[in-house]
């Protein structure tokens, strides 16, 4: 492996030459000298992206220090979040404020804003979490739909800016990168460029171990443009960014890197990937570079090159400022309220008490998926910013009103994606909406393939991120295409994701009040499981209050004196429970029903709350059509549940209640044995 010369020709094309690695060789330092005081980390990426992450941020990315959220900044998203010390250099070298020398001294500390991946919100410029590999490519298409939506709704002159990725061989293994980069070679994300780390390196050593892909070839295959150049020539890496700006189709820059650039011994291999260099091997490469200046320390004539890179886009953030402030008042007043995530709550609030209203006026049996898209009917005209969408279920999963056109690549406006049978993907990418602002993204798929958008949903919930997913077939009550498509362990498994609310209503009127409280969480994901089936309506005289806020509360009191029983229960067991407490109350027994649509609500609630909720009847009673996990912290240790022990099976929903014996009869039966001291 050949370094860079420290470059003091005389010639122009020289000199700018070596100021370019000077710049790129400070990246290089601080990665080292961070990753070696935390005797952890990754230095191999930083070392060797920071030619063309020089080339990109010193030439051609749009953003603004002073203002990191810009609507209109370039986006950039650091997919392979390993290499995260890339990411914290720039930002301290452009001039970030908040990347502080002493933030990246304290790389990987509690309390740092640079921790070991980078993680949205810590510090400004970090577009997203990434650290799973995949998922910043994912996101960064849906960053790429946001930006092309809102410039057919805002005009060109108010939303225009690129989003790039850094992606490595791992993003490229990972399965989502296949959805993700068909989803956007479909609807022609001309704005969307990929600059692929081309090291052949991952952890385990040369690529060849493992994969033989001819990247190119396959980005081709999915409608992109694709070129491939050497990674360490400034002058080729901004001719390939200046093309790939200009096609009309998203773009494929893979730059051949070294992996640790300038490492003596490392350099080139897996040893330079996940750990400290040693002391040895960073003399080395400073020799190797050309690099004098002690440990974190930038030479002034680097720093103020950075600087002034980090100033470059400031005029054209005053010109966009401008043109924002000259929009009519109004359409300026909304796109500042949509990129601020404000709800027009009164709005919202009426468009969900109307529905309500009409459903207590003419109570009727339905699915709650239906009643869903009835909400979905009434809330796409109240939130413009609202975009649904379904991995290929979209007449059963309900999430498209009539209304909304199908967002293209013919038709950017649409409100309506088909994301194809790609739900990792598109819960990666409803993540990319809302990040970047100014786009509630909601979709659909079963209940059971929650499994395949888990790790997208898991990032939403830690970045506090508002997006909706509709998850319908949430039970046996599917029926005959049975155990596969049955979920039995998914509400557990979603309730045990933090900030994440899992919302399963009983009738419509819950339905609609899950979509509202779905919606005012400003900083939460939610899942809404539905059902399939009708279940009939049990919320019949209308209050304007939202009952489902609470999480749990007493749909029916005991009907006679005392409650011997308190039954428990969600979504479409729910009905369950109020025939049970019928059939014990003709048996003398006097049993409460409380409906449970969403246990993470009820487990914030005040502390007096809850333990009225819950009630002193002798016996709890949980019924899910799921697994137990969870419902001990309502129904007690000592509670019954009854639920699913098992897998599904294939056969009328009817039938399957009553196989898996979660019945009305059942529940009575067994409160009664219960009772008699069975
Ligand atoms: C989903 C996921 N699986 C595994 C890992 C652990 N991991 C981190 S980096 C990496 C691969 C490293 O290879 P590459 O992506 O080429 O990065 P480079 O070695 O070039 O830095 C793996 C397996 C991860 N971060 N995410």
């Amino acid at each position: 492996m050949a370094a860079q010369p420290a470059g003091r020709g005389t010639d122009p094309q020289a000199k700018l030459r070596a100021a370019h690695d000077r710049m790129a060789n400070a990246i290089r330092a601080l990665a080292m000298d961070a990753v070696e005081q935390a005797k952890s980390g990754h230095p191999g990426l930083p070392m060797g992206a920071a030619d063309f992450a020089t080339v990109l941020f010193t030439r051609f990315l749009k953003f603004d220090p002073a203002d990191p959220d810009w609507p209109d900044r370039d986006r950039f998203v650091l997919s392979a979040g390993h290499g995260s010390m890339l990411i914290y250099a720039l930002l301290h070298l452009l001039g970030y404020e908040a990347m502080t020398i002493d933030e990246i001294k304290r790389f990987r500390r509690l309390g740092s804003i640079t921790p070991g991946h980078p993680e949205h919100g810590h510090a400004p410029g970090i577009e997203t979490t990434t650290g799973p590999l995949g998922q910043g490519l994912g996101n960064a298409v849906g960053m790429a739909i946001a930006e092309r939506h809102l410039a057919a709704e805002f005009g060109a002159e108010i939303v225009d800016h690129y989003t790039f990725v850094l992606a490595s061989d791992g993003d490229l293994m990972e399965g989502i990168s296949q959805e993700a980069i068909a989803l956007a070679g479909h609807l022609k994300l001309a704005k969307l460029i990929v600059l692929y780390d081309d090291n052949a390196i991952s952890i385990d050593g040369p690529l060849w171990l493992a994969d033989s892909v001819d990247q190119l070839r396959r980005f081709e295959a999915c409608g992109w443009a694709a070129a491939r150049i050497d990674g360490h020539d400034p002058d080729a890496i901004a001719a390939a960014i200046a093309w790939a700006k200009g096609n009309d189709r998203p773009s494929l820059i893979a730059c051949r890197t070294i992996i640790g650039f300038g490492a003596p011994t490392k350099a080139g291999t897996e040893k330079c990937h996940g750990s400290a260099l040693g002391a040895d091997e960073i003399r080395g490469a400073r020799e190797r570079l050309g690099w004098t200046a002690p440990p974190f320390e930038v030479p002034d004539d680097i720093r103020d090159a950075w600087r002034a890179a980090g100033q470059r886009s400031r005029p054209a953030h005053l010109a966009w400022m401008t043109r924002l402030a000259n929009l009519p008042v109004e359409r300026r007043a909304e796109f500042k309220r949509r990129i601020a995530g404000d709800l027009p709550r009164e709005a919202v609030a009426a468009a969900v008490c109307g529905v309500k209203e009409k459903l207590a006026a003419a109570p009727k049996e339905m699915a709650t998926r239906v009643a869903s898209e009835l909400v979905l009917d009434a809330l796409t005209v109240a939130l413009p910013e609202m975009i649904g969408g379904s991995a290929d279920l979209t007449g059963s999963n309900n999430t498209k009103p009539k209304r909304l056109a199908v967002l293209s690549a013919a038709e950017p406006a649409g409100r309506f994606i088909h994301y194809g049978v790609r739900e990792h993907g598109m819960a990666a990418a409803m993540n990319g909406m809302a990040l970047h602002g100014g786009i509630i993204p909601y979709s659909g798929t079963f209940l059971t393939f929650s499994d395949y958008c888990r790790p997208a949903i898991r990032l939403a919930a830690l970045m506090g991120q508002r997006v909706v997913f509709v998850m319908t077939h949430d039970s046996i009550g599917l029926g005959e295409d049975g155990p596969t498509h049955q979920p039995v362990e998914h509400l557990a498994a979603l309730r045990a994701i933090p900030n994440l609310l899992v919302f399963r209503p009983c009738d419509a009127v819950e339905t609609a009040e899950c979509w509202e409280l779905a919606l005012m969480a400003r900083s939460t994901p939610s899942v809404l499981a539905l059902t399939r089936q009708n279940v009939p309506p049990l919320r019949t005289a209308h209050v304007a209050e939202n009952r489902c806020a609470a999480g749990a509360y007493e749909l029916l009191p005991a009907s006679d004196g005392e409650a011997k029983v308190s039954l428990f229960a969600s979504g479409s067991e729910v009905s369950i429970a109020v025939e049970a407490r019928a059939l014990l109350a003709a048996r003398g027994v006097a049993a409460r029903v409380v409906s449970v649509p969403c246990f993470d609500l009820f487990e914030t609630a005040p502390a007096e709350a809850r333990v009225a909720v819950i009630g002193g009847a002798p016996l709890r009673l949980g019924i899910e059509a799921g697994v137990r996990q969870g419902w001990d912290a309502i129904i007690g240790s000592d509670g019954l549940f009854v639920g699913m022990r098992t897998f599904g099976a294939s056969a009328p929903a009817k039938d399957l209640f009553r196989h898996f014996e979660i019945t009305p009869e059942h529940v009575a039966k067994a409160a009664l044995t219960k009772l008699d001291g069975g």
